[in-house]
């Protein structure tokens, strides 16, 4: 059983790997045996990333390339490939959103976050997909959102990429299933980084931010996730303990997914 879940001898890109659920999941690929690549589109994060890789004892290799630019993104999975014999494991990672009531949403902002959160994840999975078919394996794992499901006020556009993902994802399935590579989703619910800090800020009473309780009482676990909680996840569905498991999306969101919420 324990070797079902064994990345010894695999390399994965996370990308914008560098803190949050992205760090979290690179560590835990590192501890089952991978070798973790991650790539930053900035000077500050290249520099966050190599702290904590170093900190936490792994010898990571971070490329400097934004996942929006088709060209930087087939430079670092060429080099991948020389230095390292190409990528096994991809996690699309990075992401962004921009939380403004929709109408007063300018339409270049719409824009960036499907360019970041869904154009990009086809990017990085276009430059990967023929090593993996020449290799003859392969686990694609795009990180989705409970937005991939539901929507809500001011997200309209982080709602519309991460719904796009998850067809994506069983795109790929569907496309790419016969050369051995699998290709799912992973949906966090609401987990505590700093892309979910403005929802967590305290009030200037001291009491917690409105969002949060919302969150909380939304939550059949009571509480919000931690990066951590994806690691567990990540392994599997990178691991040969996943091989008939294709075009899926795993929901790590404590049953936010199963609750109609609390009676008033
Ligand atoms: P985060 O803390 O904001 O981290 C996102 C990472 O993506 C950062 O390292 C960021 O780098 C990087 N990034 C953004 N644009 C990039 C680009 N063009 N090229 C390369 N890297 C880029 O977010 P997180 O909460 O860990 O989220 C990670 C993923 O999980 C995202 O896809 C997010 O949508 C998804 N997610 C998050 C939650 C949650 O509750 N936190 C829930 C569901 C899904 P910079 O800081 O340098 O821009
Ligand atoms: C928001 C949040 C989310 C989460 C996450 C939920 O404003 O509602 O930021 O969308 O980050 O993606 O799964």
């Amino acid at each position: 059983m324990e070797n079902m879940f064994s990345l010894e001898g695999k390399v994965a890109l996370v990308t914008g790997g560098v803190y949050g659920i992205g760090f979290a999941i690179g560590k835990a690929l590192h501890d089952a045996g991978a070798k973790v690549v991650y790539n930053a589109h900035t000077e500050e994060s290249m520099n966050i990333g190599a702290e904590n890789y170093k900190a936490a004892g792994i010898d990571a290799k971070g490329y400097f390339c934004d996942v929006t630019d088709e060209k930087s993104v087939q430079e670092m999975i060429a080099d991948i490939e020389k230095n390292y014999g190409g990528v096994d494991i991809l996690v699309n990672n990075a992401g962004i959103i921009k939380r403004t009531p929709m109408t007063e949403m300018a339409v270049e902002d719409f824009r960036l976050v499907v360019d970041i959160d869904l154009i990009a994840p086809f990017i990085c999975a276009k430059a990967v997909i023929p090593g993996m078919i020449k290799k003859g394996h392969g686990k694609i794992i795009n990180i989705c959102s409970m937005m991939s499901e539901l929507g809500r006020e001011t997200v309209s556009a982080y709602a519309a990429a991460k719904g796009g993902l998850k067809m994506l994802t069983r795109n790929i399935c569907s496309e790419y299933g016969d050369a051995n590579i699998q290709c799912n989703g992973i949906g966090p619910g609401y987990i505590a980084t700093p892309q979910t800090a403005p929802l967590r800020e305290r009030q200037p009473d001291g009491s917690r931010h409105p969002f949060d309780q919302f969150i909380i009482a939304k939550t059949p676990a009571g509480r919000w996730g931690t990066p951590e909680d994806l690691m567990g996840p990540a392994v599997f569905l990178a691991s040969d303990a996943s091989n008939f498991v294709n075009g899926h999306v795993l929901y790590v969101d404590g049953g936010i997914l199963a609750y109609i919420g609390k009676q008033p």
